[in-house]
């Protein structure tokens, strides 16, 4: 049973970010209702690590709906560096985000996990009922532990309140308007502001690890579309994944393919990583092993959004790396980076 259509006040936490901008996008270009009214923030209208401000906010939109995006984000080196940063500002935001959303009397909120939370000694393919299963990778813990504090939040809060808050598990999220800094960001904006630099300056691309490690990877406009059918048809407090197949999974090294094909590039042949697995790369690529893998693979499954929307069709991997590249060249001057 969908909400009710129109007269839905929708406050969308983290507005300004890779998916806030893309549900933005998508909303513009026709997915919203009529009488749907959306109220996209970033830090700017409220810090939401502060309680004050987010009761203000709160307050003033009186949202009817929430899509809680808003979260201190990163790469796998960023985590690995502030592991207490990511645990404590997540926490103070998710905390004041749901009790804010609880105070006004939201109908529902849909916060937002990672398939990185899950524990990292597990069994594949992951599925939304492993979440609690076991300590998860070292290099995030700060933000898994957060991350799954929301969950925990979302059944407390139904439990004493009957609330309907609930969140989803996204994969590898990347597209436009994404954090192309080098250091900071996920591996995918990296490689393509790499290569950016790369053909600009003629070095040779480094790719970090040993680019073996595996993925999936959702375009950030076919999560939007996700987001907003879980916003109006999901009403199970679990969780639910929204990621592409598992047969959809690729190594870290034909990511790097992907944007090197995407962006055209052609440096001189250096792999300093001895790689010997029918490397395909044959333009200046590096591997540089001094660089932490991470975790090695987050395989997960998607069996449970299949069931709801066995129609849905995700952007093919390439077409959306194409994109993406593409956007950032267009945008370089004003991407994050
Ligand atoms: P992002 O591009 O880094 O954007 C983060 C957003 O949160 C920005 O709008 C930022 O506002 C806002 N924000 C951060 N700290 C804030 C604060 N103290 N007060 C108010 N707003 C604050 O992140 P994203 O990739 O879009 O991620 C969105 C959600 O998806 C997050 O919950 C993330 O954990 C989840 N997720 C992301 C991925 C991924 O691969 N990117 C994968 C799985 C799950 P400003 O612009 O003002 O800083
Ligand atoms: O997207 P990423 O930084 O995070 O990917 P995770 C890291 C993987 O890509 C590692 C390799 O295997 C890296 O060695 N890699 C290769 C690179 N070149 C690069 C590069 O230029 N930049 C980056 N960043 N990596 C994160 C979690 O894990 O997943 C976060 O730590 C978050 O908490 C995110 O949830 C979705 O996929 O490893």
């Amino acid at each position: 049973m969908g909400e009710p259509q129109g007269s839905m006040r929708i406050l969308v936490t983290g507005g300004s970010g890779l998916v806030g901008r893309a549900i933005q996008k998508v909303v513009a270009d026709g997915a919203g209702l009529p009488g749907e009214e959306w109220v996209f923030v970033s830090s700017k209208d409220a810090d939401l690590t502060d309680a004050a401000q987010t009761q203000a906010l709160f307050q003033k939109v009186q949202p009817t709906h929430v899509i809680h995006l808003a979260a201190m984000v990163g790469g796998l080196f960023r985590n690995i560096k502030y592991n207490l940063d990511f645990w404590r500002k997540n926490v103070h935001i998710n905390d004041n985000v749901l009790h804010s959303a609880f105070e006004v009397g939201t109908h529902k909120v849909v916060s937002c996990l990672s398939t990185c939370i899950f524990p990292d000694k597990t069994t594949y393919p992951i599925d939304e009922t492993m979440i609690h299963n076991g300590p998860p990778h070292s290099s995030n813990f700060g933000y898994s532990y957060a991350k799954r504090m929301i969950d925990v939040q979302n059944r407390a809060y139904f439990q004493q309140h009957g609330c309907t808050f609930t969140a989803v598990i996204p994969t590898n999220v990347f597209g436009p308007h994404d954090n192309f800094n080098i250091e900071d960001g996920h591996v995918l904006p990296g490689l393509i502001h790499k290569v950016h630099l790369a053909k600009s300056n003629g070095s040779a691309l480094t790719v970090w690890g040993t680019g073996k490690p595996r993925r999936q990877f959702i375009y950030s406009l076919d999560l939007a579309r996700l987001f907003i059918w879980v916003l109006r048809e999901y009403n199970e407090v679990e969780p639910i994944i929204l990621s592409v197949g598992e047969e959809d999974e690729v190594s870290i090294k034909e990511a790097a393919e992907a944007i090197v094909e995407a962006m055209d590039f052609c440096g001189e042949v250096t792999v300093s990583f001895d790689f010997r697995d029918g490397l395909s790369l044959d333009q200046g690529v590096q591997f540089d092993s001094t660089k932490s893998d991470g975790q090695y693979k987050k395989t997960a499954s998607n069996s449970k959004l299949r069931a709801y929307l066995p129609e849905f069709r995700f952007t093919p991997f390439k077409q959306a790396v194409k994109e993406t590249c593409t956007w950032f060249t267009d945008n370089y001057e004003q991407a994050r980076k």
